[in-house]
């Protein structure tokens, strides 16, 4: 039935968008069943038979009031089921006990335009989409303008059991941000946050791909998310803060230098 359903497996909110999708497809499936069948009874026992006159029927209001209101029902069951399961794939759950530090480690942070946890804690990271290529922007900026932040392309590295909420934003064209099994798509539009969430609790690389054509290279706007242990997690990302501060350094050692060669500012004379 896996291919028929949309993959889930790797975030509760994934699991209750294909539950969701179960559900109604096997109410479904039983009213596609019964009316085919009733098609098909009707179409073999009614057939055209030599001398036979088929009977003359107008209209049967009981009959077409009770399938008015069954239709009506099944509408209203769909419904309601949609609405209580939305709550579970719209609102983030928890951490896990095994989570990232719940507190104390400076990686965990409240936030106030985004639906949150019970417990408010999420790790936030920043999801920008633009052609063609995908950007993660991580808590923890040294200057207070957001800058020297830890960042990473493609690839996004989270820590398990913790709840991570994205903010999705493009710098160019709409994109579409999609990892099928850590939930459905969050379209990244120029101007506008929109926000997702994922938990995960197994370890591994969920895949996935920019879901909205943006461009000649938007085949090859790939995304994947590697989750891996809390420990690990921190590890990598000071491995990430020491790079960006490195490459400072060596950055302004070769503005200094530049500087020397033919004085800062100054131009020949053609
Ligand atoms: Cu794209």
């Amino acid at each position: 039935m896996a291919f028929f359903t949309p993959q889930s497996g790797g975030s509760p909110n994934a699991d209750e968008i294909a539950s969701l999708y179960r559900i109604i497809l096997y109410i479904a499936l039983v009213i596609f069943v019964a009316v085919e069948g009733a098609l098909g009874y009707a179409l073999w026992k009614f057939r055209a038979r030599k001398g036979a006159v088929p009977a003359q029927i107008r209209g049967n209001t009981r009959l077409e009031v009770g399938w008015t209101v069954g239709a009506a029902v099944i509408l209203i069951v769909l419904a309601v089921l949609t609405f209580i399961k939305l709550s579970s794939i719209q609102n983030p759950t928890n951490s896990g006990p095994g989570g990232a530090l719940i507190g104390g480690n400076g990686v965990l942070y409240a936030s106030a335009d985004r639906k949150l946890p019970p417990n408010g804690k999420t790790l936030k990271i920043t999801v920008v989409g633009r052609q063609y290529l995908w950007q993660y922007v991580y808590p923890g900026a040294s200057e207070p303008d957001g800058l020297g932040a830890p960042y990473a392309y493609e690839q996004m590295v989270v820590p398990t059991e913790t709840t991570v909420s994205l903010d999705v934003v493009s710098s160019d064209v709409v994109h579409s941000w999609w990892i099928p099994e850590l939930g459905g798509k969050v379209q990244a539009v120029p101007g506008y946050h929109n926000y997702t969430w994922f938990k995960i609790s197994k370890p591994g690389v969920y895949r996935g791909q920019c879901a909205n054509l943006c461009g000649r290279g938007h085949a090859r706007m790939i995304a994947d998310v590697k989750a891996v242990p809390p420990a690990q997690f921190e590890a990598w990302l000071a491995y990430q803060k020491q790079l960006i501060t490195e490459a400072n350094a060596a950055a302004k050692e070769a503005r200094a230098k530049l500087g020397k060669q033919i004085g800062a500012g100054q131009v020949e004379n053609p």
